[in-house]
């Protein structure tokens, strides 16, 4: 591909770099061997205007830095050689664990030696598994201050983003959203030179894309907090129990989507949380659920599996408002329309949709199993049968084993 951009990635082993650049280019990148260089990966994908290029770690000791930039040095080489003039590194991901300060405060100190040999090009520095909601803001902080006493860095570093590259699981009923990703593209593309910089229309349309990727992941870890509550044997009167799933999802959502916390975005956010808890479409559906004749799943799955489907369905219907919102067809005060549509998406759709995976959670792959497998392969059946469109396997289980 001609006319791209080039993207070095370098950071500490294990700080994240290949779970990072699987999120941003997604699960259509394709991942070219190059030549004679084992050790640099170089990762591709049509539809995002730029080349990442994982380096590994060359940011620790002297002999991997040295050998690090030695094989992008002849990768840049190589490309030219093969009649491509797009060769050049035009940003940098400077990778640091956002997980504790005194990490942070060492792995800045490296910034400086590791990106010596790109003297002017733009670095982004990207806090990886900042878990930490709380610590986000004061991390980036530390990081502008320690940037701010060298010249070159102050001059480089255009923008420091906190990550979550994929969800961070706390226990069976709570984790940490993804978030960051499509901050990490739109800065990209900004510091970007002029000549290779995607026009607005296509960041926008690719990060849309990454934002539907990062939301199902995000319905899909809610689904399993809804399953692993749903199985607790207490009778599921209402869909209250819920709330907290729910509420959580939704937030996530809409951070993910730029709803803010305003007034406005409050009063919508609290209707669509209504329907998904108290409102007479959430038991309505719950009851078309529960009153599926036949089925061969114990009583303790069922509440699992009619728990999960809620919280996937809300999570869908959700998804699909705020994207209208997102992309300006509606606005956050259109709360009336909101209201309307999600009820609709859990009356009809959605019912139907979830009465069909009930039906195959009563066949052998779900009945043969107890616990906590079958609290996963419901979660599984369940994502896949309610979250529509392309959404691949990688894009829904959030963990990928290696
Ligand atoms: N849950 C979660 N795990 C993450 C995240 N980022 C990295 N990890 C985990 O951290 C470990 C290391 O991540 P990698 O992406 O392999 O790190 P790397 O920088 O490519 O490591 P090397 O290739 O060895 O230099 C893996 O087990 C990842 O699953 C994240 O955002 N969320
Ligand atoms: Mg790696």
């Amino acid at each position: 591909m001609d006319g791209y951009g080039n993207v070095l990635v370098i950071g500490s082993a294990g700080v994240g770099k290949s779970t990072l650049i699987e999120k941003v280019l997604g699960s259509s990148a394709t991942q070219r061997s190059v030549r004679g260089h084992g050790r640099i990966a170089v990762y591709e994908s049509l539809s995002i205007p730029f080349r990442v290029i994982d380096a590994g770690d060359i940011g620790g000791s002297c002999l991997a830095r040295r050998a690090g930039s030695k094989a992008v040095k002849r990768w840049s080489k190589d490309n030219a050689l093969d009649g491509n003039s797009d060769n050049d590194i035009n940003v940098i991901w400077y990778c640091v664990e956002g997980k504790s300060r005194k990490l942070i405060r060492q792995q800045i100190a490296d910034i400086s030696r590791a990106t010596s040999l790109w003297y002017s090009v733009p670095i982004i520095v990207v806090l990886t598994k900042s878990y930490s909601q709380l610590e986000r803001e004061d991390n980036v902080q530390l990081v502008w201050d320690a940037c701010s006493r060298r010249r070159r860095l102050r001059r480089n570093v255009r923008a420091v983003i906190p990550v979550v590259a994929e969800t961070y699981q706390l226990s069976d009923t709570t984790f940490v959203s993804p978030e960051g990703i499509p901050q990490l593209i739109e800065a990209t593309n900004e510091a970007m030179p002029e000549g290779i910089k995607a026009v607005g229309a296509d960041i926008a349309a690719f990060t849309l894309k990454r934002r539907r990727a990062v939301a199902r992941s995000i319905v899909a870890a809610s689904t399993a907090a809804g399953i692993a509550v749903g199985a607790i044997p207490i009778p599921i009167s209402d869909a209250l129990i819920l709330t907290p799933i729910e509420t959580n999802e939704v937030n996530a959502l809409a951070t993910l989507y730029g709803i803010g916390k305003g007034s406005a975005s409050k009063k919508l956010l609290t209707t669509v949380l209504e329907v998904g808890t108290v409102s007479t479409a959430a038991r309505t559906a719950i009851s078309a659920l529960k009153a599926i004749p036949g089925l061969n799943i114990g009583a303790s799955a069922l509440n699992a599996v009619i728990a999960g489907s809620i919280v996937a369905g809300m999570g869908e219907g959700t998804i699909r408002i705020f994207e209208r919102i997102y992309q300006g067809e509606h606005t956050i005060d259109d709360v009336e329309w909101a209201q309307k549509a999600l009820e609709s998406h859990l009356s009809r759709e959605f019912v139907e949709k979830a009465t069909g995976a009930i039906a195959k959670a009563s066949g052998s792959e779900v009945s043969n199993v107890t616990g906590k497998e079958q609290r996963k392969a419901l979660a599984k059946l369940l994502t896949k049968a309610l979250l529509s469109g392309a959404m691949s396997a990688e894009d829904a289980s959030g963990r990928k084993t290696k």
